[in-house]
């Protein structure tokens, strides 16, 4: 037999012997054990059974092993005798007996030698995205899931909601948030997990003795709820709130005046304006090097990596861990969607150096909106940061989907395998996708352009096609969370079009081949159909302002289904595919940030797509919209989210893209719109004409056309 634990334990000796499990038990030792734990005793068991209890002693842990001295850690020695555990805390006896809980099959137990400890001491997820903030439900259902795997810390801290943010961070919850966060913080403890509260105050703080005491009001506030733990979030945010010495200045007054007054909350933790390493100023003796000097050495510090959105090294880790002088608590940003809306991030959870285990103190992950989708890669999260050195990515990820769906598992694993790409998008992350069957289209394809191809790699691919269309039906019908379905179910529309159309790019094909040309018009107009089809889904399902639509495949499957469709379009109607114009549409900018940032393009308008971190225009930066000679502009939209936009600034358009004539134009906080632009006009842009840097949001940036 082999038994396999979720995360898997740092030492398991197994005997090769069996012990009945279904009778009841009997506890002995020294450690008080709280009703989480009980409860799971008794699910563990058969308390019915009183004929020969199992005697389960629970002890706290008398070795000196340096590794047990951490919360969570535990022994747990199963013989055909008794169950013994040595706990460190009360945490380590609900995690022994998620262990046992694992071990449990067909109603025995086998008998085993196990000490577990984890390697990272915070553990879980960060809830900080942009866009609609979890319901109760999915943080609910998180928690359980979350105590399962061993998971112990969720960071509170959705960007949207008003209350964690501006306007109201100073304001305590309306009754029926308070309510809910209450029984959140009861549900965490329930799963042995620290539910830490952060504040996001920087956008509109005041370094001032009110903003102070607003800041600490609303942690007693928070405190009477039940949270025992807090943060502050820097990021994200422009002006008088990212001065490292105020901000310094602050949390060690919380640090003073409440963190150790309370004797019973964790320590604290921050996440800095600058969070990565291309954000941060590299000079010695500024921002990270302040907080790492001034802060208070037990208040934690957030790190994204080298980039918002990265891999986790150790160089990484070496260079920030210098600056800051403590550990960097590592805010991982991955599944996060909210820069790529229309894709589900259901890839592996690869890039994370398994040897840093002594150099972070954290770390959580930034999942994506869709709660119980984000579990697939929190499976991984939880595997890596309990037992860094034994975490395989792919073995991991097949694993999370059996854990997650086993009722479906091979059908959910084959929809993750071809939803994990973001596509092109500003932070430039991208995950590799459809990998098993790449090779087989990259070498089709080599083939195919020179006109010829073989009939095996063909199948291979057909067959792909086949294994997909059912998928979606399968899932809709087996999946028993009803919750994941209704997160994914666009997308399972959408994968199963895309089967579709690929199944019928191949029988157009073969119909080609054969020479019937009949039957190959009639798969080339059933491709046509079924590719309007995720056009008109793209269209309207998932409709955000941000990356709306519904996008599947897009790396390898529906780029392959496209270059075979065009094909067939030219052999039918060259003249379609021909009179095709490439569009010279386009972003202008000079600034760096924005050189990867995607428009969003439709019949009606072009956009560039939101940015929802700051973006600082050093002088004589612009960012703008070259137009296509096809297209005409008819109304020209923005909110730059400023409240100094035109000192210095201005909105300027040009028909060549040389000679630039400054638009007259109302705004208000850098927002604004413009409904007759002149005839000709092909480019509008905004420029810092002034001699500093401004910081801005770039929300809106849209122009209407219409075809010349
Ligand atoms: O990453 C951090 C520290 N802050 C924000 C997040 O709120 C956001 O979810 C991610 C991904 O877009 N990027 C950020 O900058």
């Amino acid at each position: 037999d082999s038994y396999t634990i979720f995360p898997n334990p740092q030492i398991i000796n197994l005997s090769g012997q069996k012990i009945s499990a279904d009778v009841s038990y009997k506890l002995e030792g020294n450690f008080k054990l709280k009703p989480n734990s009980l409860a799971l005793l008794n699910e563990i068991f058969n308390v019915q059974n009183k004929s020969k209890p199992l005697t389960v002693i629970i002890n706290p842990i008398t070795k000196t092993d340096k590794n047990l001295q951490i919360s969570g850690a535990y022994t747990l020695k199963i013989t055909a005798k008794a169950i013994e555990i040595a706990v460190y805390d009360n945490r380590s006896v609900f995690y022994a007996l998620q262990t046992l809980k694992q071990l449990k099959k067909d109603n025995s137990l086998p008998t085993v030698d196990i000490t577990d400890f984890p390697d990272v001491l915070s553990r879980g997820s960060v809830e900080g995205f942009y866009g609609t903030p979890w319901s109760h439900e999915d943080r609910i259902s998180q928690f359980k899931f979350y105590g399962k795997l061993k998971l112990n810390t969720y960071i509170y801290g959705p960007k949207d909601d008003p209350y964690h943010s501006s306007p109201n961070w100073r304001k305590p919850y309306p009754a029926e948030n308070a309510k809910q966060i209450k029984e959140l913080v009861q549900e965490a403890n329930n799963n042995e997990v620290d539910f830490t509260w952060a504040i996001h105050p920087g956008l509109d703080i005041q370094w001032n003795n009110a903003d102070r005491l607003a800041i600490l009001n609303k942690l007693e506030w928070m405190y009477d709820l039940g949270i025992r733990s807090f943060a502050v979030f820097f990021d994200d945010i422009s002006g008088e709130g990212t001065k490292a010495e105020k901000q310094a200045e602050l949390l060690n007054y919380i640090q003073k005046q409440f963190i150790e007054k309370k004797k019973d909350v964790l320590p604290l933790i921050m996440c800095p304006t600058e969070y990565n390493k291309a954000w941060s100023d590299p000079k010695p003796n500024t921002y990270l090097d302040i907080l790492g000097d001034q802060l208070h050495p037990s208040i934690q510090i957030m790190w994204t990596g080298d980039r918002v959105i990265d891999d986790v090294s150790k160089a990484d880790l070496d260079w920030i861990n210098k600056r800051i002088k403590r550990k960097a608590y590592i805010w991982w940003n991955f599944p996060v969607s909210d820069y790529v809306r229309d894709h589900l991030l259901m890839g592996a959870a690869y890039g994370l150096d398994t040897t840093i285990k002594n150099d972070l103190s954290g770390f959580v992950s930034n999942p994506m909106e869709r709660a119980e989708a984000s579990k697939l890669a929190l499976f991984s999260v939880a595997l890596y940061s309990w037992n860094l050195k034994s975490y395989e990515p792919m073995a991991a990820w097949h694993a999370a989907a059996k854990y997650i769906m086993p009722e479906a598992a091979t059908a959910f694993q084959l929809f993750n395998e071809h939803n994990s790409d973001l596509g092109p998008n500003g932070h430039r992350y991208r995950r590799e996708e459809s990998v098993i069957i790449k090779p087989v289209i990259d070498s089709f394809l080599t083939e195919y352009k020179n006109n010829t191809y073989s009939t095996e790699l063909a199948t291979k691919i057909k067959t792909e096609f086949e294994r997909i269309i059912p998928v979606t039906q399968e899932l809709r019908d087996k999946c028993l969370n009803k919750n994941l379905i209704r997160e994914i179910d666009p997308w399972l529309t959408q994968f199963n079009l895309l089967g579709k159309a690929g199944l019928q790019t191949m029988l157009f094909l073969e119909a080609k081949e054969s020479g019937n040309k009949a039957m190959a018009w009639d798969n080339y107009l059933k491709t046509k159909m079924l590719l309007d089809s995720i056009q008109i889904v793209d269209k309207t399902f998932n409709q955000n302002p941000y990356q709306p639509g519904v996008k599947t495949g897009s790396l390898v499957l529906m780029p392959f289904v496209k270059t075979v469709f065009d094909e067939a379009q030219n052999y039918f109607i060259p003249t379609i595919a021909n009179s095709e114009n490439h569009s010279t549409t386009a972003l202008i900018s000079n600034t760096e940030k924005l050189k990867n940032q995607p428009l969003q393009l439709s019949n009606t308008s072009i956009a560039i797509s939101p940015v929802l971190e700051v973006l600082n225009l050093n002088p004589q930066e612009y960012l703008g919209i070259r137009l296509d000679k096809s297209l005409k502009a008819k109304e020209f939209h923005f909110n730059l989210e400023s409240n100094n936009l035109m000192e210095g600034g201005a909105f300027e358009t040009s028909v060549d893209g040389l000679n630039w004539q400054t638009l007259n134009l109302e705004q208000k906080r850098g927002k604004g719109s413009l409904k007759v632009l002149t005839d000709g006009v092909k480019y509008i842009r905004y420029k810092n004409d002034s001699a500093n840097s401004k910081s801005l949001f770039l929300k809106e940036f849209k122009v209407i056309v219409e075809a010349e």
